[in-house]
């Protein structure tokens, strides 16, 4: 079984990502892991933090002469922007944080630590151990991708930049909607039997856990809801001795299984709570009302996320593929990664 932590705080000493679980035989492609941390560092409307930060890995352990061990591996990323210490106060919480609620969690009166961990700085973690999930999707002929879907209520590429520089001028933020694919992904993994052992709920919960994610859609997601049942699903034939479905509108996960169609999901995030424009507040130190005072922020960080959230989609498959198949090395993972393929393949003989 796959296992993923993830530590590190946003202007600590750097953030890490520990995979327990990987088979031996894996190829950790250095290059591949920082180009995927090259990805997330981009996007229109990104703030200051990431012309200090060149975000790079330093593979701490698990990977002997390129390839997995079989041990854990550690990922590091040393953040740039390291402080060791903080003589402001941070006492007034910005509502959408998780400032306010963090501090009646520990019953604390200055967020500094709370805000620390909450940063979407966080997500570096998350692209280290995706970036080793992608390689090992791959291997099994699995290709993970994202698109941007829409920025409040654009959705042309050239309009979405526009309104994200203007709004950062502004000094306000925006969220978006991000779809995201798993293409040719291998049917039966995932279960029916219980419900921590369906698919569709490890990625949600995964997907939900990204900074700033709202709401999870599988398929047509809500659209569901105004279908009748004869027009909702998507029909099953045969063509050539081939099991074929007419359309894939339940994003390839039926009763939380794979079905072999692509995995389709669509997330929203919301506009980052940190703005130039203040916002009502209280000071948690003097029990007084105040304004939020800005710190460095994004205004817009729906590009970012959606590489983040390819990286989700990757450790849920890379995890649940190895539930379903196990396999102490790569050689083993993809002879099974074969036959369970061939099930699908040739259901009706070859
Ligand atoms: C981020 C690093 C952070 C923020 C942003 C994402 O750096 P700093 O706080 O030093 O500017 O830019 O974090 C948030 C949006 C947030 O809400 O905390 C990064 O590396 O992606």
């Amino acid at each position: 079984m796959l296992k993923y932590m993830s530590a590190g705080e946003s202007h600590g000493k750097g953030i890490l990502a520990v995979l327990e679980g990987v088979p031996k035989g894996l190829f950790i492609c250095e290059n591949f892991i920082n180009n995927e941390l090259k990805r997330r560092q981009a996007g229109v409307g990104r703030g200051e933090r990431m012309n200090i930060e060149d975000d790079k890995v330093e593979i701490f352990s698990g990977v002997y002469e390129g390839f997995s061990t079989g041990a854990p591996i550690a990922l590091i990323v040393k953040n740039k922007d390291y402080r060791q210490k903080q003589d402001k106060e941070y006492c007034a919480p910005r509502a959408g944080h998780a400032d306010l609620a963090g501090c009646l969690k520990y019953n604390q009166k200055d967020f500094y630590t709370i805000s620390e961990r909450a940063s979407a700085r966080e997500t570096v973690s998350r692209v280290l151990a995706g970036s080793v999930a992608k390689l090992f999707l791959k291997e099994l002929d699995i290709n993970v991708m994202s698109r941007i879907v829409s920025v409040f209520d654009e959705s042309d590429d050239i309009k979405i930049e526009k309104l994200i520089k203007k709004t950062q001028q502004d000094g306000d933020t925006l969220g978006g909607i991000i779809m995201i694919k798993a293409q040719n992904m291998i049917a039966g993994v995932g279960s029916h039997v219980h419900y921590d052992r369906k698919l569709d709920y490890h990625i949600s919960s995964h997907l939900i856990s990204v900074q700033g994610i709202k709401s999870v859609e599988f398929g047509i997601g809500k659209e569901y809801a105004g279908l009748l049942g004869s027009k909702a699903h998507d029909s099953i034939g045969i063509n050539n001795g081939k099991i074929v479905r007419s359309t894939n509108q339940c994003g390839g996960i039926e009763g939380g299984i794979s079905n072999g169609e692509d995995i389709v999901i669509s997330v929203s995030q919301k506009p980052i709570p940190t703005t130039k424009i203040p916002q009502n507040s209280i000071n948690l130190k003097i029990g007084e009302v105040c304004v939020t005072e800005y710190v460095r922020s994004d205004a817009c960080a729906v590009h970012s996320c959606a590489v983040v959230c390819e990286s989700a989609l990757s450790i849920v498959l890379m995890q649940e593929i190895l539930r379903t198949l196990g396999g102490d090395t790569m050689n083993e993972v993809r002879e099974r990664a074969f036959a369970k393929r061939r099930v699908k393949d040739e259901f009706f003989g070859k």
